[in-house]
């Protein structure tokens, strides 16, 4: 097919922000499935995820990115902060993301890096936080000035307000192209990449700060029998004291994550899931560039 005389519009959209302004939210309720892993806690997103929403003549391929780190800069943290750099580049449009009044150091430091040739349109989420809406007013207007933005859209991601105007901003950037994926695709990763992050946000979940950002999760093994998934993932900690308490009394959190996460998965997968969990001990891994790297981060 003559590329030109396509009606396609296909395109790259790059979702940067500070940690926990509500980024991989924001993928998800635009592409409509729970993909991204989300929770309170900063950093949740370690992996660059692609989240795909093919709408009639239009796909959008969503970059969901790490929240970009200014403090603790260990080797996690400058291979979380490459991989958002990286993302800047080969793309069509970026989302910046920031919350409603809460416009921070680390927001301007993300403001920096935000590239001149590529459109970039500013999203003010979490505005149902807000009950008197006109305070919006000053809070949008002092940010016009701080770059060309293509546009500005208050939204609420949790919420689904004003999502459908995000969609149709962006498909007007998007240039004339063939779609690169089938459009029932919704992700460029594997089953058994994202039954590791379903883990992972249950861990967080569940245990919020006390949970240590060494913490990961690996599939041992994934087998699909018919419509049934047999997994087998392994949790590693840094120490005993962390491995029973992701156990829990009588092995009841480990069991609770084990049930969260399937229950999730079964929902992504579309089929029936016997998930089986162990915690293993290992010593630090935060700091060391080659371990980073055996455990397939970029850096
Ligand atoms: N009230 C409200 N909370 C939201 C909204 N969007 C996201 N959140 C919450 O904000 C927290 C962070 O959301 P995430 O989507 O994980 O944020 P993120 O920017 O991807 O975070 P990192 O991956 O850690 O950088 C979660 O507790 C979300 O439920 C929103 O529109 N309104
Ligand atoms: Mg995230």
């Amino acid at each position: 097919m003559n590329i030109e005389n396509s009606e396609w519009r296909t395109g790259y959209i790059s979702i940067v922000g500070r940690p926990n302004v509500g980024k991989s939210t924001l993928m998800n309720h635009l592409i409509g499935t729970k993909l991204s892993i989300t929770s309170r806690r900063v950093q949740t997103t370690r992996h660059r995820i692609h989240g795909i929403l093919t709408r009639r003549m239009t796909q959008f391929v969503f970059v969901d990115t790490p929240g970009f780190q200014r403090v603790h800069l260990n080797a996690l943290n400058r291979s979380l902060n490459r991989s958002v750099i990286q993302t800047l580049q080969d793309i069509d449009l970026v989302l910046w993301v920031i919350e409603a009044l809460k416009y921070t150091h680390a927001d301007d430091e993300i403001l920096k890096l935000l590239p001149k040739n590529v459109p970039v349109l500013l999203i003010i989420n979490k505005i149902d936080k807000i009950s008197n809406k006109s305070r919006l007013l000053p809070f949008i207007y002092d940010l016009s000035h701080k770059f060309e933005f293509a546009g500005i859209i208050p939204v609420s991601a949790a919420s689904d307000i004003q999502l459908d105007t995000v969609l149709n901003d962006i498909e007007t950037y998007l240039p004339l192209r063939e779609p690169v994926f089938e459009s029932d695709c919704i992700t460029d990763r594997s089953e058994r990449f994202l039954a590791a992050e379903i883990i992972r946000e249950k861990i967080f979940r569940s245990l919020g700060d006390e949970v240590p950002y060494s913490t990961f999760v690996e599939i041992v093994s994934f087998e699909e029998i018919g419509n049934l998934r047999h997994i087998h993932a392994t949790i590693t900690v840094e120490r005993s004291g962390q491995k029973a308490m992701l156990i829990g009394e009588k092995g009841t959190r480990l069991k609770q994550i084990g049930t969260e996460a399937r229950l999730d998965m079964e929902k992504l997968f579309g089929g029936k899931v016997h998930l089986n969990l162990w915690v293993k001990i290992k010593g630090g891994w935060a700091d060391s560039d080659r371990a980073l790297k055996s455990l397939g981060f970029e850096s």
